[in-house]
């Protein structure tokens, strides 16, 4: 557990030097939502500020763990949970957008290996100014629920434990 924790450190300082690119941006509380071993396909949650004064639009998601990255939307419809692919994320200027099991997350598709709980893996998300912020996701059995509790409906219906 200590060398994780390590590991972690190191990881999280490493790459606070090479994400100046996108300052104005900042991911915390990134969440990978683990899965049984063999399963393909999880999601990823988390907090992203954009402190600056121009919108910022989220336009891709890369990491190795995933062979791709889709943004998506859930949404309820006559009662019935779906999720729709999104083309991209719009942070308005000075704003702060929560991924949450409740509502947009990242869906991580073509796993490349499994995911033990209190494992690190690198996501970068890309914007489509050119910048791009790197961030360290934790992999968790329980994902925190959404901070604004006015969705509960959706809640209860996706509840897989
Ligand atoms: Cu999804």
């Amino acid at each position: 557990m200590l060398k994780r924790i390590l590991i972690g450190l190191f990881f999280a300082m490493s790459l606070q030097q090479v994400s100046a690119h996108s300052d104005t941006v900042q991911v915390r509380d990134v969440v990978i939502r683990a899965m049984p071993a063999g399963m393909t396909t999880t999601a990823a949650y988390m907090v992203i500020s954009n402190d600056s004064h121009d919108a910022k639009e989220l336009v891709s998601v890369e990491s190795p763990l995933a062979g791709n990255i889709e943004i998506h939307e859930s949404v309820m419809n006559d009662g019935v949970m779906s999720m729709q692919k999104m083309d991209s994320l719009l942070l308005p200027a000075e704003s702060k957008v929560e991924l949450n099991p409740e509502g947009l997350h990242l869906m991580m598709l073509n796993l490349t290996q499994d995911l033990e709980e209190g494992d690190f893996h690198e996501i970068t998300l890309m914007f489509a100014d050119g910048s791009e912020k790197k961030a360290v996701a934790t992999v968790q059995r329980v994902v925190p629920k959404a901070k604004h509790e006015h969705t509960g409906t959706i809640d209860k219906s996706t509840s897989t434990e």
